[in-house]
């Protein structure tokens, strides 16, 4: 049984900005972005004098090799400052004043339109989708272009545009940045655009942290940048200790931002599910969630239950360099198998808040195009939440090598396996909605196919490196390097391009174009394949990760992969450009329902309007029942007044019942 607490009127977000009762201010002077760069900047300025000043008094504390109050002070006050200069705290503080906050009911009007409220603390989930939309393709660029960097680097075993400080730095730096904020791939766009609208819904059920969730993105974006100019950190994404005890300053720009973006992990994945428990429209059971709002809701657990262990290791890694804490010293009693358990039991989940969301965008998208009902939807469902529980208990086969007891090895080695099952799931579900359709090869389908082909090939090497005996020969090789692009770059990131041209008609109103499309699709997937397939042969000829120089040997194979790559960023660029010809330029408006889909979000005008729904709609059946003679319509848009309140005294009354 739903619980359907949304009353009838829901109040919109309640605004952010301190207007008093004086009419709004000139806008230089409201908190927005250049209010929030100046924040940060005395942040950080603050921090670093205080920093210099403790350590100056108390440098015998620190038992890392180098004394870093400064910077760690300065980035902790710059967040500070940042959020502060963003009006973060505006409205609470109005309440702790005892005077009521901004708005109170309804949006404020300058966030309703105009560009400006991009660039702010908005409490519109539309706006926070789109923040994190324009984000996420700036953050994932740029982490490609540290791969373009790597690769070209790899085009010769022994003639160097780096040194091999620099190459492991930029190694480093592209894994991080991926790892880290591609978490938020999918759930931070479409999950916050999308599950409002798919739940029937005027907004979320905590604006104000769903904000605050893309806000720390930027600062986590440039907190790991900055530590190029420290000199980076030489330990990979993974930051074992004791290395990264040891390591220069730069490695507290890499503990501070990924603990950072944990802290963002764990808001946004809270706000989604309170979201759906609490604000699904009438008729909207848990039978009737789109398959899209399942993998959400399961990305959101991990993310709540993961991300707090990482914050935790990570700012016990922060606290072992600048302060006299000794969590991973084994000398003094702390161990650096502590941090390796505490990292992987939030990476091992990592890897699926990236592949869930995934498999709920390519499953979205199949009965649209094949004009079927999602096979076996209760599959996929319980297919996702059977990854999501099994994901927390298989983190100790990333320590199949590292020496720690090998008594476990055989559990987990079992669990790991024992994954492959719900997984399968959702293959199932996918063949048995291909059978028979006439398939529809639009944009978006053309990249479901090619997730479901490139995960396969994840998926199924992902069975060697989960077994003992062949793991303790790949780990560390390129052959593991192949298995997680292959998932993550071939799952992930081909779904969140099937999802952009699926869905961006839906939010901005306008059309992408299809052919520049087509030719995006064979690109990306000729020339990931191409790069990728090839550094499984790398890998078992024995090419270690993160080490710049190799075996002449191996030469041509690693250029052919070099070559491929420029083909596949270019690809990438292909998508930019088709972006802003498509949004700036050309601007075909694209009002209606394009892909005739059953989907709520499509019911409504695209780009939806301030408030989604004039009235709450009640769902009348699910959301795939294509070609299914007499299905009722998804949902009646305009219900007769008192539908709500019938709705909920009849949950009152079954709840009484019970
Ligand atoms: C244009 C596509 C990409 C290319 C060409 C690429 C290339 C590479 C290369 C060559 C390395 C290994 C360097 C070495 O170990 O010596 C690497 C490492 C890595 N990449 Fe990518 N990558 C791409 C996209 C991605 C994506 C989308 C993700 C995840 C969202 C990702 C995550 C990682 C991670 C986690 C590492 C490991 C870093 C470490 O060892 O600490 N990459 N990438
Ligand atoms: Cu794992």
């Amino acid at each position: 049984m739903a619980i359907e607490t949304q009353p009838e009127q829901a109040a919109g977000a309640g605004g952010g900005i301190a207007t008093g009762g004086r009419g709004p201010r000139p806008w230089w002077m409201r908190p927005a972005i250049h209010t929030a760069i100046a924040g940060a900047v005395v942040g950080y300025l603050f921090g670093h004098w205080l920093g210099n000043l403790l350590g100056a008094n108390y440098a015998y504390v620190s038992l890392g090799d180098y004394i870093n109050w400064d910077l760690t002070l300065g980035y902790v006050f710059a967040i500070v400052g940042w959020l502060i200069g963003l009006g973060v705290f505006n409205d609470l503080l109005r309440q702790v004043a005892g005077r009521p906050p901004a708005i109170a009911n309804g949006l404020p009007e300058h966030e309703t339109s105009g560009l400006a409220r991009y660039f702010r603390y908005s409490l519109d989930h539309k706006v926070v989708g789109i923040q994190y939309l324009v984000g996420m393709i700036i953050y994932f660029c740029t982490a490609g272009l540290f791969a373009m960097a790597i690769r070209t680097e790899l085009l010769s075993p022994v003639h160097h545009v780096f040194t091999s400080q620099i190459y492991v730095e930029l190694v480093g730096e592209h894994g991080t940045m991926m790892m880290m904020l591609m978490s938020s791939v999918i759930l931070g766009p479409f999950g916050n655009y999308l599950v409002p609208l798919m739940i029937g819904s005027k907004r979320v059920a905590f604006p104000r942290i769903e904000a605050l969730s893309f806000w720390l993105t930027p600062m986590a974006f440039l907190i790991l940048l900055s530590s190029l100019m420290v000199g980076g950190f030489p330990f990979g994404w993974t930051g074992y200790a004791p290395l990264s005890i040891q390591a220069t300053i730069g490695a507290n720009s890499y503990a501070m931002a990924f603990g950072l973006m944990g802290i963002s992990m764990i808001l946004a994945g809270f706000n989604i599910i309170v979201t759906v428990i609490c604000y699904r429209a009438p008729g909207m059971r848990w039978s009737r969630l789109p398959v899209f709002v399942w993998s959400m809701v399961s990305t959101a657990f991990l993310m709540v239950l993961a991300a707090p262990v990482l914050v935790g290791g990570m700012y016990m890694l922060l606290m072992d360099r600048n302060a006299q804490t000794a969590f991973f010293t084994a000398r003094l009693g702390g161990s650096s198998y502590l941090y390796q358990n505490l990292f992987w039991f939030f990476g091992h989940p990592e890897v699926y808040i990236l592949a869930l969301p995934g498999f709920g965008i390519v499953s979205e998208i199949i009965p649209v195009m094949c004009r079927k009902p999602l096979f076996a939807y209760k599959v996929a469902a319980a297919g996702m939440i059977g990854v999501s529980l099994l994901s927390f208990f298989v983190w100790q086969h990333h320590l199949f090598d590292s020496g720690i007891n090998p008594d476990m090895r055989p559990l987990f080695m079992l669990t790991t396996e024992l994954i492959s099952i719900p997984t399968g799931f959702i293959y199932l579900v996918a063949l048995g909605t291909f059978w028979k359709a006439k398939i529809r090869f639009t944009v978006p389908m053309l990249f479901a196919l090619g997730m479901y082909f490139n995960f396969l090939i994840g998926g199924v090497s992902g069975v060697f490196v989960s077994d003992v005996p062949a793991d303790t020969t790949e780990h560390g090789s390129f052959f593991v390097m192949a298995h997680f692009h292959y998932t993550i770059m071939g799952g992930l990131i081909f779904a969140f391009m099937g999802g952009l041209y699926y869905w961006l008609p839906k939010m901005m109103g306008i059309r992408l174009n299809q052919t520049l499309g087509k030719w995006q699709f064979w690109t990306m997937f000729l020339s990931f394949n191409s790069t990728f397939l090839p550094l499984f042969a790398v890998g078992m000829a024995g090419q270690p990760r993160r080490v710049f120089e190799y075996a002449p040997n191996l030469q041509f194979l690693n250029d052919w992969v070099s070559i491929s790559s420029f083909f596949l960023g270019g690809s990438i660029l292909l998508f930019v450009i088709n972006f802003v010809w498509s949004t700036v330029f050309v601007r075909e408006r694209e009002v209606g329902n394009p892909w005739e889909s059953r989907g709520l979000e499509w019911q409504i005008a695209s780009p939806p309007p301030a408030d989604n729904f004039d009235r709450i709609p009640v769902v009348l059946s699910g959301p795939y029942d294509y070609g299914v003679p007499g299905a009722p319509p998804v949902a009646d848009l305009n219900p007769p007044p008192g539908v709500l309140t019938a709705a909920i005294s009849q949950s009152a009354t079954v709840k009484a019942e019970a």
